[in-house]
């Protein structure tokens, strides 16, 4: 039997099995997953890691916002426990591993004390965070940031999806709404595996990103408002063309993401334009503008920039607009001792590993507000993510050369 610190190895054949088995529920069109957050799907994936925590032994514990934490006894009653996860929910054309990684590696980690029968001194709880992609619901770590204190679960219950069905009412019908208050939970630390999502790792060569800080994220929601008319008899001086307003609009974003290089991104992944008639010229459009940044001052120049520019253009064009922020958080720096911990953890393992930024959000960053954090990453193929071609290998997964 493995000595406590000593390389314990998991078992990468039975990880991967469930990773496959889960990326079963929720299906994508090109190979990939469409299991997003309280749909049918999301139901059933949730009731499959259940069946596994507990054939694993794990009592289920679930939260008024439908988290749920997985708990494996320690030695000791009153240590608090060491939470992992991350989250099970997709984009519309998601991958198979982004935040399932994470979360059944959480599961492997308590198969795998199991099998060596180890007792650990601090119970662990393995996590399922609810709606961390924020695609059918914004903003995106919503769960989680309820439970950090950064929103309401009365205004978390009452956003609504394209369909106007409600985040609450969508909860309780597919019967994961917990009884436990959100945020009560008390952890000694948490720990979020995910794959990078990005390019470095893999061009590099690294097994392991010791994932130091997160860059920050900000979510403009624009309304442009111009006037619908015919896209045949309309003179082209008396247009109000709103869907040509998002188009300058949408350039301008660019613009401003590439005047901040090399420390700024920025697009516009939602947009939904009205009537969406071939024949008519848009009246309405609404889109997302995303940017991010590792820089607090860079996010907010690019968010004033924009609205300032923007403005201008509507005025130019007499369209109007109008600016909501849907969605947030500032550069995270995660805990220095648990940081040490996995950066210590892969030079035990004679793993190769750097520093990273975190290019995405995740659970982990809102998590970080309240409880010492830090994550793991691995590389992905392409570094590519929020595409049903995601790809990662067994071995990537595992740290297991097969
Ligand atoms: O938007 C993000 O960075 C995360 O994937 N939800
Ligand atoms: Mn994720
Ligand atoms: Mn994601």
């Amino acid at each position: 039997m493995a000595a406590p610190g000593e390389n314990m190895k998991i078992n990468g054949d039975r990880l991967w099995e469930s990773l496959m088995d889960m990326a079963k529920i929720g299906p994508g069109i090109a190979g990939g997953n469409n299991r997003q957050t309280l749909t049918d799907e999301d139901g059933v994936g949730r009731h499959l890691f259940q069946d596994w925590c507990v054939a694993a032994g794990c009592t289920m514990g679930v939260d008024q916002m439908g988290n749920m934490f997985a708990r494996r006894e320690g030695t000791d009653p009153d240590a608090l426990p060491v939470y992992v996860g991350s989250h099970l929910d997709t984009q519309p054309t998601g991958g198979k591993y982004d935040g399932v990684l994470g979360v059944l590696a959480g599961l492997e980690i308590i198969r795998s004390l199991n099998d060596l029968g180890i007792k650990t001194k601090h119970p662990i709880v393995v996590t399922n965070w609810t709606n961390e992609e924020g695609t059918r619901y914004a903003p995106a770590m919503l769960a989680s940031g309820v439970f950090a204190g950064m929103h309401t679960q009365e205004w978390a219950y009452a956003i609504e999806d394209s369909d106007g069905k409600k985040f609450g009412d969508e909860l309780k019908r597919i019967g994961w709404q917990g009884d436990e208050v959100v945020g009560a939970r008390k952890m000694h630390a948490f720990f979020e595996l995910h794959i990078e999502q990005g390019p470095i790792l893999e061009a590099e060569g690294k097994q392991i990103g010791v994932v130091t800080h997160g860059q920050g994220l900000s979510w403009t929601q624009v309304t442009v408002t111009g006037k619908d008319s015919h896209t045949g008899s309309t003179p082209m001086p008396m247009r109000k063309n709103a869907g040509l307003g998002m188009a300058r609009m949408l350039e301008l974003v660019d613009q401003i993401a590439w005047s901040h290089k090399p420390d700024a991104v920025g697009a516009a992944g939602h947009i939904d334009v009205f009537p969406n008639s071939r024949n008519v010229i848009p009246g309405k459009v609404v889109f997302t503008v995303d940017f991010r940044s590792p820089i607090l001052a860079t996010i907010k120049d690019m968010e004033n920039t924009f609205r300032n520019e923007a403005s201008r253009i509507a005025g130019a064009m007499g369209l109007d607009v109008a600016f909501e922020k849907v969605g947030g958080f500032d550069p995270v720096t995660f805990d220095e001792t648990c940081v040490t911990a996995v950066r210590n953890a892969a030079e035990r393992l004679g793993l190769s590993h750097r520093d990273l930024i975190s290019g995405a959000g995740h659970d982990a960053c809102w998590i970080n507000r309240t409880t010492p954090t830090a994550m793991v990453m691995c590389p992905c193929v392409d570094g590519l993510s929020h595409n049903e071609a995601e790809d990662i290998s067994q071995e990537w997964a595992t740290r297991l050369e097969k």
